[in-house]
C-alpha cells in the first residue's frame, strides 16, 4: 500500500457510482492513483497513514469537485469542409432532409472528406478534440462514414487511431461506411450494402482499425434490412455493433439493434415502447444526442420516460459532426440533455460519465471513480456537481487527469 503517485485533497469527489447518494458523492475526500489507476477515494480523515505518507505528488483541489473524466460516445469528429451554408438554408426554410435528398447533406462532406489528405483531416480534427479535453473529455469514439469507399473509410479510422495515439485521450473507432448511399452507387444499393459487409469491415477488422461497427437506419440512410446484412458481417468478424436507430422515423430500429445484441442505439426520437422494452431485455444503451435534436428543431423527443421504466441504461453524447451537430462540447450537451429531454443533471451527467463506458466496452474501467478504475479524472472549479449542467458556454474546468497524469489544466 506504498505506491501513491498522486494525491488530491481538498475536494469533494462524484464517484459516480451508483451507492444511494446523489452522483455516488463523497465529501471532503480524498483520492489517490498509482501506475494510471484509482488506488483509494474516500473521506479524507480515512485516508490511510501509509498511503499518504508514500505520496509522490499532492495536489490541492481547492474545494472543488472531482469527476470521472467525460466520456463522449459518439461523435464523427472526422471530417473536410463544414456545412455552414446549409445551416443557412434550413434557417430559410429547407429541411434536413430535403437538403440530403438534393445532393447536400451527408453527401456534400463525402466530396470534402475524400479530397482533404490524411495530415488536413488529422490538423482539424485534433482541433476539435483539444477543445473537448479543454473540457473535460477523456475518452470520446469517432465514428468513420464520411468516406463511404473502402479506401476513404479506412484513411478515416487511421487518422481517428493517430489522434489516440497522439493525444492526451482515449479514441474508439467506428465503421460507419453504411452511413449514407455514395452518388456513385445510386443505382445499386445492394451493391454499396456488399461493398461494406464484403470489403469494408473485413479489410478494417484485419487491420484493428475498427472496435465497433454503426449503421444509420433511416429513409434518408439504410433499411433494416441492409442494416441487418451490415451486422451479420460485423459479427463474423466478432465486431461490436451500434446503430443510429430511429431519428427521423421509427423504422423499428431500437428493436433490431436489441436483435443483434447491440452495445447501444443512438437517436431514438421515434422509438416505441416495445422498443425501448427490447433494448432493456438486450441490455443495450440508449444513447441520447440533444445536439442533433436541438439543430434540427426536431418536432419529437425521445420516450425518456419509456426507457425509465423500462430500465434501459441511458448515455448522452455531442454527436459532433458538421450536419445534425456541430456540438464540440460536452458541456453544453449536458445542458441541452437536461433542458430538452428532461434528464436531470445526475443522469445527464452519469449519461457521459458510467452509463457511456459500457457503449465502447469499458464497464467498470472508465467513467467511475472507484479502486481499480482508470484514472481519467476532472477537477471542476464548481460548488456542486450540477452545475456542469447548469452553466451555458462557460467552463469551469480546471485540471483533467487522463490515465493518472495531469494532461490540462488551467
Ligand atoms: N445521424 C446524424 O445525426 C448524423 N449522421 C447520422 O446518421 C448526421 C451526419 C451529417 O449530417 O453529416
Ligand atoms: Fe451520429
Amino acid at each position: 500500500m506504498s505506491n501513491c503517485d498522486l494525491l488530491i485533497t481538498n475536494v469533494h469527489v462524484a464517484t459516480m457510482v451508483p451507492n444511494g447518494t446523489p452522483y455516488g458523492a463523497v465529501l471532503d475526500a480524498a483520492i489517490t492513483i498509482a501506475d494510471g489507476r484509482v488506488t483509494w477515494v474516500g473521506p479524507a480523515g480515512q485516508l490511510p497513514v501509509p498511503l499518504r505518507d508514500a505520496a509522490g505528488q499532492t495536489v490541492d483541489g481547492g474545494g472543488g469537485w472531482i469527476t470521472p473524466g467525460l466520456i463522449d460516445c459518439h461523435t464523427h469528429l472526422v471530417f473536410g469542409g463544414d456545412r455552414a451554408h446549409e445551416f443557412e438554408m434550413r434557417l430559410a426554410g429547407a429541411s434536413y432532409e430535403e437538403i440530403a435528398r438534393a445532393g447536400g447533406g451527408i453527401v456534400s462532406t463525402v466530396a470534402a472528406t475524400r479530397e482533404a489528405s490524411d495530415d488536413d483531416l488529422y490538423r482539424v480534427a485534433s482541433d476539435r478534440l483539444r477543445e473537448m479535453i479543454e473540457q473535460g473529455v477523456t475518452t470520446v469514439e469517432i465514428k468513420s462514414g464520411y468516406g463511404l469507399d473502402v479506401e476513404t473509410e479506412m484513411r478515416m479510422l487511421a487518422v481517428a487511431r493517430r489522434l489516440g495515439d497522439a493525444m492526451p485521450v482515449t479514441v474508439s473507432t467506428t465503421l460507419l461506411g453504411a452511413h449514407a448511399l455514395p452518388v456513385e452507387f445510386a443505382d445499386d444499393r445492394a451493391g454499396y450494402i456488399a461493398l461494406v459487409a464484403e470489403q469494408m469491415i473485413p479489410r478494417a477488422a484485419a487491420a484493428g482499425l475498427a472496435d465497433a461497427v454503426d449503421a444509420f437506419c433511416e429513409g434518408i440512410g439504410f433499411t433494416s434490412d441492409e442494416c441487418r446484412t451490415v451486422f451479420e458481417a460485423a459479427g463474423r468478424h466478432e465486431l461490436p455493433v451500434r446503430l443510429h436507430a430511429d431519428q427521423l422515423s421509427d423504422l423499428g430500429g431500437a428493436a433490431l439493434a436489441a436483435g443483434f445484441g447491440a452495445r447501444s442505439a443512438d437517436h431514438l426520437e421515434y422509438t416505441s415502447r416495445e422498443g425501448a422494452r427490447a433494448m432493456a431485455a438486450a441490455g443495450t444503451t440508449a444513447v441520447l444526442l440533444p445536439g442533433a435534436y436541438h439543430f434540427l428543431q426536431e418536432p419529437t423527443k425521445p420516450p425518456v420516460e419509456a426507457f425509465r421504466e423500462a430500465g434501459v441504461r441511458l448515455a448522452v453524447a455531442s454527436d459532433y459532426n458538421p450536419g445534425s451537430s456541430p456540438v464540440g462540447s460536452p458541456l453544453v450537451t449536458l445542458n441541452l440533455a437536461c433542458v430538452l429531454f428532461g434528464l436531470t443533471p445526475e443522469e445527464a451527467l452519469a449519461g457521459m460519465t458510467r452509463n457511456a463506458a459500457p457503449v465502447l466496452g469499458l464497464d467498470g474501467e472508465a467513467g467511475v471513480l472507484t479502486e481499480g478504475a482508470r484514472a481519467d479524472m476532472v477537477l471542476w472549479d464548481v460548488q456542486r456537481p450540477a452545475e456542469l449542467c447548469y452553466w451555458l458556454g462557460r467552463n469551469p474546468c480546471r485540471t483533467v487527469v487522463q490515465d493518472g497524469a495531469v494532461v490540462h489544466s488551467t
